[in-house]
């Protein structure tokens, strides 16, 4: 598996190395491009994300989310391309992270806990991502660390099911 995973993820590093040198060239197109990130401004709390500004029309390329969570309860943000939060496999209000094709997941904040804030960027490409909160409801479990895939296999629901999610445009 481990393995797997590691040739998988090589032949991208090496092609990200090439286009890398290929930007270091006096190119004038590439040089007018702006290399600035878009921020976008994210509030999160029971059970809504939102967007500040116009936040759900992001200009094409390097997109710097930040993230609070206003709320009581702990929130992520995982973003995955799609135009319809509907159309995500999902079970008892909780999408199967598994189940979404390895090109439309573009990553996760991580889980942020209430009052906390994060910022993360992607590159993002034309096109509609849904961005959703994937986190359990808390049913005094007490303190579960951070175990990764801990929202598998849960029968009692989660924020998504909520309607903890939205749908950004970007181009
Ligand atoms: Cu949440």
């Amino acid at each position: 598996m481990n393995l797997r995973r590691r040739l998988a993820v090589k032949p991208f590093v090496v092609v990200s190395v090439i286009v890398g040198f290929g930007l270091v060239g006096p190119s004038a197109a590439l040089a007018t491009r702006s290399t600035a990130a878009t921020t976008v401004k994210i509030t999160l709390f029971e059970y809504k994300i939102k967007l500040k500004g116009k936040g759900d029309e992001v200009p094409t390329g390097r997109v710097k989310f930040k993230i609070r969570n206003i709320g009581i309860e702990e929130h992520e943000v995982v973003i995955v391309r799609g135009d319809d939060p509907k159309a995500l496999s999902a079970k008892d209000g909780v999408v199967d992270e598994a189940a979404i094709p390895d090109g439309d997941l573009v990553g996760e904040s991580g889980e942020i806990k209430a009052k906390g804030s994060k910022s993360k960027s992607f590159t993002l490409d034309p096109g509609s991502y849904v961005l959703f909160c994937n986190v359990l409801h808390d049913h005094g479990h007490g303190d579960m660390g951070d175990m990764d895939g801990m929202e598998h296999g849960a029968t009692s629901g989660g924020h998504f099911g909520e309607g903890m999610y939205t749908v950004i445009t970007v181009g």
